[in-house]
């Protein structure tokens, strides 16, 4: 018999499934057939992990090597979802990993369908750390995203009789092989007591005393580049008390206070606040901030000094990229560390730190601006408060001498003033770089928001527009597309997104545009079935598919949305014969537990699909369908399956957004206002391949500084927008409670309330969004023009990658050095 040599490629796979084999057969004494999909799941999660890890070894010691400059993330939120997928498409040995578990008999699809999302954000500002991460890793920049291990990351949302229900999500209760624990590198964190100087050998000791403490025990994720051996980590803390107490304590003063330790230690890492562009004060959301800042900061520092000793140099080594004001706390707990801890003097810790800290801002909505009472402030952070107090003072000094007796630029930068500690004035004086989002965000912060500061430190303000990543949002979330712009241009675009202008060229070809409208209809029709499968309501992939999935807030406006369908409905029941091209509207969203109009406009969004879907005289030209517990794991699966893309924020009011970007990476036209980064899409993709409406962001902002908006007027004169917002009010969603419903009308129309009335611009932007929603329907009847217009967003979405964005950050801000890594 002929021997046959095997290949390289075979001996990996044989190897790997024999891992997954043994796996299953250590971890549940089985044989992989007779274990259960989840186990599954585990046992090839272990085999996956076996391949990282040796990258991830790698990875570190040629950090070690070249002693390269790292970026510290530091971030209250990482909405990284599933990780497997992910792991897997970016290993260079993807193919053979594909191929074992195949031979395996296993599906891919059901496996990675058994990892719980980690959900441990809330929207946007979480998602694009969890972009950022891959693009840093991809690049091959040395990185750590810093967070917290919440034990209940976002809430669970069930939808029950039309209400959003929160249900705690355990998504720890089984293990978590893509983890793991670093005991070694445990630290501890000290909260309240008081602050006591000792003179001694000619300089003060600052020493926090009576103060609780806990233990902080990072748990590493691998952050795996594309196809580079590259690999990250992801570094969240959890907290354990630091001594357990002790039953036999006779002393009932050291016993309350064990338990009260112990107490501490269980819940600062309990639940992520589940609050998305809104500041809620409370007492525990300090606690996580310092907790996790002062753990990374330590170890930071640690790491720092295993290489070098001179501390006035870490500005060449490590920058901490603060992501939004929640880890502000940096600054002072940076000072704190190198004064109270290292022993520098003021004006040197003074130099470190404002030139290892950098702030980017992700929204001017002013009830997101965090606050803190003094009160609470100094009485949980005792020498972080005199710290702030210290630079305050110092920067009230510099406002003075640049603006001498105009007390007006005290009042607006100070960083303590009127009981308040002031979060972003901290980040603003202590930090070398502040940065938006968009281009758009950036100038409203310059022009508007932080004016003053933009007068005073015009070097510091720059803008970095958002960024997704590719890997995740299209070659993981859109198989069927992203096979069809290889086959088309070569896989180049995996890494270097602009290379996707490829397909430009056949946009009018007709074999290539009836291949990408299939493409698009089988992707409707995966999600037809989820659809059917969570909501049980049929829905006709022909239909177009019109979709806003993004967290539930005023400013987004779901409510225009809601209120043009019920616009619709009403056309077409008063006119049965009108052309009318079906729609199915499809709504994703959750709302803060404690955001009432915001709950109650999910209701309405039900209510009105129950009576549209249920109404059989229109035959099916609308149906609505809100998708249970949008999360980034279904959020794949809608992108894939959109025609329209939803980003109708009030203009001015949305940072960038960048849902707008993934829908458009997989060929959905952008409906939308001129806010965030849908002018930079705009730019790129020509206006005449998105349907652009409503107030630009100067009149809004003028409206909001001048007065002028008088919704009532529009409610008078408009008759179909009345009888829209009477049905509000009288039970025709809510038959069984006329009143349900009155809140939102009222916040329309303020007949009642002290706010002011519509608020976000809903009235004064229909008729322009009505009409532009007409210009969809017109645009989707031509369906060849359609798809080329769907090409031509594919075609020029090049500049909307993170990896883009990660290299502006790298260019302008962090200064790092790429690293090899050889295997
Ligand atoms: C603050 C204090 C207490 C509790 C919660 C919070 C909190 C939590 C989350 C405040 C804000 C957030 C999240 C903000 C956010 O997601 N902003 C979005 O950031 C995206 C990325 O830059 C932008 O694209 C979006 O426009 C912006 O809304």
């Amino acid at each position: 018999m002929a021997k046959t040599v095997k290949t390289e490629a075979e001996i990996f796979k044989e190897e790997f499934k024999k891992k997954v084999r043994d796996e299953a057969k250590m971890l549940y004494r089985k044989t992989l057939e007779e274990v259960s999909d989840r186990h599954k799941f585990v046992a090839v999660a272990y085999a996956v992990k076996d391949i990282v890890i040796d990258q991830w070894i790698a990875t570190q010691k040629a950090y070690e090597k070249t002693d390269a400059k790292t970026v510290y993330y530091l971030s209250m939120e990482f909405l990284m979802g599933r990780a497997l997928g992910n792991m897997i498409i970016n290993l260079s040995s993807r193919n053979e990993i594909k191929e074992a578990i195949e031979e395996l008999g296993l599906d891919l699809n059901v496996i990675e369908d058994q990892e719980p999302d980690a959900a441990l954000g809330n929207g946007g500002l979480g998602r694009l750390a969890a972009c950022f991460l891959d693009s840093l890793s991809t690049l091959g920049y040395p990185a750590y995203g810093c967070g917290i291990r919440y034990k209940y990351g976002m809430f669970q949302q069930k939808i029950e009789d039309g209400y959003q229900k929160e249900i705690p999500e355990d998504w720890l209760r089984h293990v978590n092989p893509l983890e793991i624990k670093r005991e070694e590198y445990a630290c501890e964190v000290k909260f309240g007591g008081f602050v006591r100087v000792e003179h001694r050998d000619g300089r003060n000791y600052f020493i926090q005393d009576g103060y609780q403490a806990v233990r902080a025990i990072p748990y590493d994720m691998p952050i795996v580049g594309y196809g580079n051996n590259v690999v990250n980590t992801l570094r969240i803390w959890d907290a354990e008390p630091i001594v357990h107490f002790n039953l036999d304590e006779f002393d009932k003063g050291a016993y309350m206070a064990a338990v009260e330790q112990e107490n501490l230690a269980k819940t600062i890492t309990e639940v992520l606040y589940p609050n998305d562009n809104h500041y809620a004060g409370k007492e525990l959301r300090l606690k996580q901030q310092y907790f996790f800042i002062s753990a990374s900061l330590q170890i930071a520092i640690k790491k720092y000094l295993t290489k070098h000793d001179d501390l006035s140099k870490l500005p060449e080594k490590v920058v901490f990229q603060m992501n939004d004001t929640h880890p502000t706390l940096t600054v002072a707990e940076l000072m704190r560390l190198l004064m109270d801890e290292y022993l520098l003097e003021w004006d040197e810790a003074w130099a470190i730190t404002s030139k290892c800290c950098a702030y980017t801002n992700h929204t001017i909505m002013s009830e997101a601006l965090e606050k803190w009472p003094i009160e609470l402030f100094s009485r949980l952070l005792p020498r972080c408060y005199q710290i702030i107090e210290e630079i305050n003072r110092r920067f009230i000094i510099d406002i003075e001498n640049k603006y001498p007796g105009d007390h007006r630029k005290i009042e607006k930068m100070a960083i303590i003033y009127d009981g308040q500690v002031k979060m972003a004035n901290l980040a603003i004086c202590a930090g070398f770089s502040v940065n938006g989002v968009a281009k758009l965000h950036t100038e409203i912060l310059e022009k508007q928001e932080l004016r003053d500061f933009y007068e005073m430190f015009p070097e510091k303000f720059n803008n970095k527009t958002n960024g997704i990543t590719q890997r995740r949002f299209l070659l993981h979330g859109n198989p069927l597309l992203a096979e069809w712009v290889t086959g088309k241009v070569g896989d180049d675009w995996i890494t270097d997104l602009p290379k996707i202008q490829g397909i430009e060229v056949y946009a009018d070809d007709k074999k290539a545009q009836a291949e990408f409208a299939n493409i698009k209809y089988q992707n409707k029709v995966r999600l037809a079935k989820y659809i059917k499968e969570h909501n049980g309501i049929d829905v006709d992939p022909r239909s177009i598919f019109d979709v806003q999935v993004k967290r539930l807030h005023e400013y987004k406006r779901q409510l225009l949305n809601i209120l043009h369908v019920m616009y619709l409905y009403n056309q077409i029941k008063e006119h049965p014969d009108m052309d009318f091209y079906p729609r199915t509207f499809i709504f994703g969203a959750k709302a803060a537990a404690g955001y009432k109009i915001a709950k109650l406009t999910i209701k309405l969004i039900n209510s009105v699909a129950d009576v549209i879907n249920n109404d059989a005289s229109i035959n099916g030209k609308i149906k609505v369908v809100f998708i249970e517990n949008y999360r980034v794991s279904n959020a794949e699966i809608i992108f894939a399956a959109a025609d329209v893309s939803e980003q109708i924020s009030t203009a001015s009011k949305e940072a960038s957004g960048t849902g707008n970007m993934k829908f458009m990476l997989n060929g959905a036209l952008t409906l939308g206002t001129m806010d965030g980064a849908n002018v930079e899409i705009v730019e790129e993709v020509g206006i005449d391949n998105a349907f652009i409406f409503g107030l630009s962001s100067d009149e809004v902002i003028n409206y909001e500084n001048n007065g002028g908006y008088d919704p009532m007027q529009i409610f008078n004169e408009d008759m179909d927008i009345r009888k829209v917002l009477m049905q509000l009010i009288n039970g025709f969603y809510s038959p069984d409670d006329p009143e349900r419903f009155r809140d939102i009308y009222n916040s329309l129309l303020n007949t009642q309330s002290t706010d002011k009335a519509d608020r976000y611009f809903i009235l004064k932007d229909f008729r322009s969004y009505a009409e532009a929603q007409k210009r969809v329907e017109e645009a989707y009847k031509d369906q060849e023009g359609w798809v080329k217009k769907a090409m031509l967003n594919v075609a020029h979405v090049g500049k909307f990658t993170s990896d883009r964005t990660i290299q502006e950050y790298v260019d302008d801000i962090w200064h790092l050095e790429k690293v090899k890594v050889d295997m």
